[in-house]
């Protein structure tokens, strides 16, 4: 038997008495309608067939379905929806069975534990990862997986959104059978389909129809614990009263509150800022760039500071070879020491085992001379923050670097078309911005200079897919896309503070709307005199009277923050901090010095002028092309500022915000402090 039309994404066919049916929709078989219509009628033509005794699905491609089409979210819900089509392969009077590979994941899970049987091969995954679209499952998920695995882990896996081993589950009878990694699946499936049809007793285990697991002693701890951690994201909280209701309710009753929560939350915002967020990601990477890449396999970074090591671990975990260039021995020996200790948190959190940090280390080459760069395809320069040194780094790197090898620097505002100009081939001058710890931020800003080669950018981005970071290409200005962007939104909670909001409000109202941080408890752990230091490279702007003078006394007192115990906050010997009264103090005599006037601010009018000064900013990058698409702006700030992810980014702000809104808000910040500060803008950029 096979489905009338070849070009239809699930096909159907037989084996000896086995019915198949294949699920062959690229990318992830996500069940979009035609795939979702055709299971139900492959079950439905299998089950009137008197020939076939079982039933097995199965994809073909990278994975087993990896979920809801997410395309789809977008537009009313299609007939027949998931839920329908979970309950009418459980209720087929024939075993049917999903042969599991890849990662399966949201509703194709729930497609899963709908049949009677799973089988999967040892590297498979699992996992509920609605929440982090802002979801819950929305097809039986929080059902049926409480009734196989218990309420506990049920709640775990649906909370946390997280991808989980199959092998995790060997010793409950989620899978029927897990096949090893090298076994071939489709072959050992049929096998096991063969074997039910010999059973001589063939009744159905419908997992709908078992009673729910309650394993929880105390719901309230739940409640608080889960509320805790989704640090203000719907969608947890919902999981975990749906699953509270659902033990005195039966599958049907269940099922039926599932999809009315499901359905409200697929309406709200956050939801909506999530689902943005995973394609703004996705769309990053995509660029117009019309090179082939360099297949890099070594990789020479000179610096093993801070920024350097941490480069460097993030190289050799991902299995490049480095090469680690530092002055003097002294300095070699302290840069491999950081890279060490950055593996060894692996270790300490049992994610990494001793043997595989040493098969990274082994590709670890250190050196003082420049020569051993030689063979490298990447060189990266991660020194301090000075064009000089940078310049004679450059100059070393076009002697001994062969030709192909493309060189970046590592700056976070410098010009990057300086830097190129010291080397005989600028086409192959990039940047590669890293946000710090570089081992752990998902972040990497790779930079066009003005005579960038289109395969040194492609190389830079295929590199970072390597590395498992998000790419986000832009253009150069001081502090590029990310920092300059800081250094506004910085300079608006500092002009805050000289109208008379005090230094812990600022951060509370700050991370009370979402932020990861306040932006002044940032500043005090990245070092004020740091900040200053870099600011210092390029005049104030004569127009802003109290541009960063808080800041600029905070370093003049030698307050340079957690390094000195002393910063905007004060900390004691633990790293503690706390609030420092002279601080509020000095800032306002220092704003009663320059002339301004003091006003009670209110925790929303903060957190909203913060993010407005971002968006203002983030305009002006599109305007000035330094950025091509405002996503790109939102992944940048999601990955590396603390942004936080159910409110999609600075310029998925502004579009919730709408035009007229917009612009009577900078209207009325353009009245208070300047045009200069708030530029007029065409908000037809975004709109
Ligand atoms: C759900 O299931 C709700 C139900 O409970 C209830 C419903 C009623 N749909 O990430 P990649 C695309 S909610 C459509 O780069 P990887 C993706 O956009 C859903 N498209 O690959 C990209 O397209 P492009 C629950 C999808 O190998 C391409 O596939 N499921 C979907 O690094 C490759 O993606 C999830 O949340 C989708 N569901 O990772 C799973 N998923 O090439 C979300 C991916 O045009 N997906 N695409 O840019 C993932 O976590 C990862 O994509 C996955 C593969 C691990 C599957």
């Amino acid at each position: 038997m096979t489905n009338s039309n070849s070009n239809t994404p699930v096909t159907y066919s037989t084996e000896n008495n086995i019915g198949i049916i294949t699920v062959d929709y690229a990318p992830v078989n996500a069940l979009s309608q035609s795939v979702r219509q055709e299971l139900i009628d492959g079950i439905e033509q299998f089950e009137n067939d008197d020939a076939v005794k079982a039933i097995v699905i199965r994809c073909k491609g990278r994975t087993f379905i990896a979920g809801a089409d997410i395309k789809e979210f977008g537009a009313a819900p299609l007939e027949p929806h998931l839920p329908d089509v979970v309950n009418r392969i459980e209720a087929c009077n024939k075993p049917v069975i999903a042969s599991l590979f890849g990662t399966t994941l949201g509703g194709g899970f729930e497609v899963a534990l709908a049949c009677h049987y799973r089988v999967a091969i040892a590297s498979a995954k699992v996992g509920l990862p609605e929440v982090n679209l802002g979801l819950i499952p929305g097809a039986g998920g929080t059902q049926r997986l409480p009734r196989v695995v218990g309420v506990k882990k049920a709640l775990e896996m649906i909370t946390s959104g997280k991808h989980y081993s199959v092998k995790d589950f060997s010793t409950s009878d989620l899978f029927a059978s897990i096949f090893d990694t090298n076994a071939d699946l489709d072959q050992a499936t049929l096998q096991f389909a063969e074997s039910l049809v010999e059973k001589t007793d063939q009744s159905l285990s419908k997992v709908g129809e078992r009673a729910i697991k309650n394993d929880i002693d105390s719901w309230s701890e739940v409640i608080s614990s889960v509320k805790k951690k989704s640090k203000g994201k719907e969608a947890p909280n919902v999981a975990v009263s749906i699953l509270k209701a659902s033990l005195d309710l039966d599958l049907k009753k269940g099922m039926a509150l599932e999809r009315e929560e499901f359905l409200k939350l697929k309406e709200s915002e956050q939801s909506a800022a999530l689902r943005f967020a995973f394609g703004a990601e996705r769309l990053a990477s995509k660029t117009d760039l019309k090179a082939e890449y360099i297949d890099v396999k070594s990789v020479g970074i000179t610096g093993g500071g801070t920024m350097g090591s941490g480069i460097a671990t993030a190289f050799l975990s991902s299995g490049f070879k480095v090469v680690l260039i530092e002055q003097n021995d002294d300095a070699l020996a302290l840069g491999k020491n950081r890279i060490e200790k950055n593996f060894a948190g692996n270790v300490k959190r049992g994610r990494l085992s001793q043997e595989q940090i040493d098969g990274y280390l082994s590709s670890l080459t250190t050196s003082i001379d420049y020569q051993s760069l030689s063979d490298c395809e990447l060189v990266i320069e991660a020194v301090f923050e000075n064009m000089d040194v940078k310049k004679v780094i450059f100059k070393q790197f076009d002697q001994v670097c062969k030709a192909s090898c493309i060189l970046a620097t590592n700056t976070s505002y410098l010009d990057i078309n300086e830097i190129a100009s010291v080397v005989s081939d600028p086409s192959r001058v990039i940047g590669m911005h890293f946000f710090s710890p570089a081992n752990i931020m998902k972040l990497l800003e790779v930079i066009q200079a003005d005579k960038s080669s289109d395969q040194a950018l492609a190389t830079a981005m295929a590199v970072a897919k390597k590395l498992k970071k998000i790419s986000v290409l832009v253009g150069v200005c001081f502090g590029f896309a990310g920092n300059r962007m800081y250094t506004r939104y910085g300079r608006e909670v500092q002009q805050m503070l000289l109208e008379g909001a005090k230094v812990a409000q600022i951060d509370n109202a700050l991370t009370s709307w979402g932020m990861a941080m306040g932006q002044l408890a940032v500043g005090d752990m990245s070092g004020l005199d740091i900040g200053y230091h870099a600011r210092s490279s390029k005049p104030a702007p004569e127009y802003d009277k109290g541009y960063f003078k808080p800041a600029e006394l905070m370093y003049k007192l030698g307050r340079y923050g957690r390094k000195t115990s002393k910063g905007y906050y004060q900390y004691d010997e633990n790293g503690k901090a706390s609030n420092d009264p002279l601080v509020d103090q000095l800032i306002s005599e220092k704003a009663k010095e320059l002339g301004f006037e003091q006003k009670e601010f209110d925790d929303d009018e903060i957190a909203q002028r913060a993010i407005l000064a971002l968006i203002s900013e983030g305009l002006q990058l599109l305007k000035d092309g330094i950025v091509k698409r405002a996503s790109d702006i939102d992944v940048i700030w999601l990955h590396g500022y603390g942004f936080p992810r159910h409110k999609g980014g600075p310029m998925f702000q502004a579009k919730q915000m709408g035009k007229d809104e917009l612009e009577s808000e900078f209207e009325k910040l353009r009245k208070l402090e300047s045009v200069e500060i708030w530029p007029e803008i065409d908000l037809s950029l975004i709109f």
